[in-house]
């Protein structure tokens, strides 16, 4: 058996399978708001921060794991592991002193491991994805290197304030007696892998492509970019590696304090969206995944790495072997929230009587659906902006708004993903919003491809399981084809009769967003 960890915002998950079996053997979660509060994070990060700055709590995590184990080993015979593979939340940052090794290599069974690793940070928190502080970082690291264009060049995105590099940068400008004390910087899942198996861990490709320091033409760490970021990095960076890597054995804290066998093997963790790209079986050119949640999230398989033009769009490894893309939507369930609060419908209204009534008027109506600043495209947006008949400008008429609402949303997806050059064959759609069958029909049809909704919940821990066993030498793709299948719910089938009207919707939609 296999277990996959998934070390998110709010939560630590374990999935372990059985491939034997084709199960899922056993499932569990900690909740960092609800069974550690005396971190005071409710939500995963510390409340409050200044300027943009969301930082969490490295030892909260440590603590989270021992919780987490302790609670699996009670009902679960740990010894049948045989690898453990991981993701954690993108681009978070963890800052070590020098101890960190010896005490890693060391750790007590009788103690834990939140005690014993608190003196080797160097930094106590970690800034993690939703920090937008490092504006000031992002322009100056942009600006040495010749621009945005070419940062996009060498690593497959833009500066983004959230990715780990400009995080550096940050901690290095303020705190430079702090950043010079940092012996080694990890990743969320290097830092939990290294943990795990007692010894500094690489960083994944996958993960390693949000940092906005790896050369993606040559898998390493980019020499001009370090520089630009802060002094003496290289030393502080571990290695780059795929994360199928097997880089040891459970440490011997693991085997004493839980039963795990001391032969289990460890491989690399990854990001959470990467071991999601696992876990919704699209790591094949093809099928691309749509996670409809609070945000939206559009992800898929790239063959080589091609950079999105526009510098809306990342490129990660995926954990299969090249490349990955993921393109972040901050009007997503946002956006369907606002206008149905305005409407005053419930979901099933949204989706039956709007969807359902409104079929026939499919592409006529145009809306930009950003009710707020959007970052694909980049733009201040403070309110949707209609084009259409004067029954739909008016915005008398609720059924016409909630379609434009979502073909608006989606024709931006597609839009935004043409870079990408890979053909949507299969779309597979995860997410809070993904169970409403009249917004899953729509995507089929804008899509012009059929829609599948999976049965796994927690598809990054579920990937992280499945990466364990390929790293034990099983083939990614079988164990995928077991795993990731079809929920009950049939696939969707996309009208072909509303091909041609979406294409020609498509052109005017780009229109009015040249307009906007
Ligand atoms: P997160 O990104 O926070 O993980 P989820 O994927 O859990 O979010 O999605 C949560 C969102 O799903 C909610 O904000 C809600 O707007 C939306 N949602 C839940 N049920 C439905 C439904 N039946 N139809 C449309 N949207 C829904
Ligand atoms: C991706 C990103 C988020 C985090 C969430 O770029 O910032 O999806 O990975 O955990």
């Amino acid at each position: 058996m296999h277990l996959g960890l998934d070390s998110s915002t709010q939560s630590l998950t374990a999935v372990i399978i059985d491939p034997a079996s084709g199960t899922i053997a056993h499932q569990q979660s900690v909740n960092f708001g609800a069974d550690l509060p005396a971190w005071g994070c409710p939500s995963g990060f510390i409340p409050g921060g200044a300027g943009g700055e969301v930082h969490s709590q490295p030892l909260m995590w440590l603590e989270a794991l021992d919780l987490l184990l302790s609670r699996v080993g009670a009902s679960f015979d740990l010894s049948k592991i045989r690898s453990i593979a991981g993701s954690g939340q993108q681009h978070g940052s963890v800052y070590l002193n020098a101890s960190f090794e010896t005490v890693v290599s060391s750790l007590d069974p009788t103690g834990d491991l939140r005690t014993q690793l608190a003196p080797t940070l160097s930094r106590s928190t970690s800034p993690i994805w939703m920090d937008t502080s490092t504006g000031a970082e992002c322009a100056e690291i942009a600006a040495a290197i010749g621009g945005n264009d070419e940062v996009c060049r060498r690593t497959g995105s833009i500066m983004i304030e959230r990715f780990t590099g400009p995080q550096i940068r940050r901690f290095y400008k303020l705190d430079p007696e702090g950043y010079a004390a940092t012996a080694r910087i990890h990743l969320v899942s290097s830092f939990i892998a290294s943990v795990i198996a007692g010894t500094s861990a690489p960083i994944d490709y996958g993960d390693a492509a949000g940092m906005n320091l790896l050369n993606l033409e040559s898998l390493e760490w980019d020499a001009g970019l370090m520089e630009a970021t802060a002094p003496g990095l290289a030393e502080k960076l571990p290695p780059a590696a795929a994360a199928t890597t097997v880089q040891g054995t459970v440490s011997a804290y693991f085997v004493a304090k839980y039963g795990f066998r001391p032969d289990c093997r460890c491989a690399l963790f990854t990001g959470d969206n990467p071991a999601s790209l696992v876990g919704m079986g699209a790591t094949r050119p093809g099928n691309v995944v749509i996670s409809l949640g609070t945000s939206d999230t559009f992800f898929a398989a790239m063959p080589t790495a091609k950079t999105d033009p526009n510098g809306f769009g990342h490129v990660f490894g995926n954990p299969a072997g090249g490349f990955m893309s993921l393109i972040c939507f901050r009007n997503g369930s946002l956006a369907r929230e606002a206008l149905r609060d305005r409407l005053a419908l419930d979901w099933s209204a949204f989706d039956r009587e709007a969807l359902a009534a409104t079929r026939g008027e499919a592409g006529r109506n145009l809306m930009l659906p950003f009710f707020g600043p959007e970052i694909t495209p980049r733009k201040d947006f403070d309110a949707p902006l209609l084009e259409g008949s004067e029954a739909f400008e008016s915005g008398a008429d609720p059924g016409l708004q909630v379609r434009a609402l979502l073909e608006g949303q989606f024709l931006n997806m597609r839009l935004h993903s043409m870079w990408m050059g890979v053909k949507t064959e299969r779309l597979r759609l995860t997410g809070g919003a993904s169970k409403n069958d009249g917004i899953a029909q729509l995507a089929a049809d804008v899509f012009q491809a059929p829609v599948e909704r999976l049965e796994v919940s927690n598809s990054a821990a579920l990937g992280a399981a499945l990466i364990a066993a390929a790293a034990d030498g099983m083939d990614l793709e079988a164990l995928q084809d077991i795993y990731c299948r079809s929920s009950g719910e049939a696939t969707l089938r996309p009208d072909p009769a509303l091909g041609s009207i979406y294409q020609d919707a498509l052109g005017r939609f780009e229109s009015l967003l040249g307009r906007a």
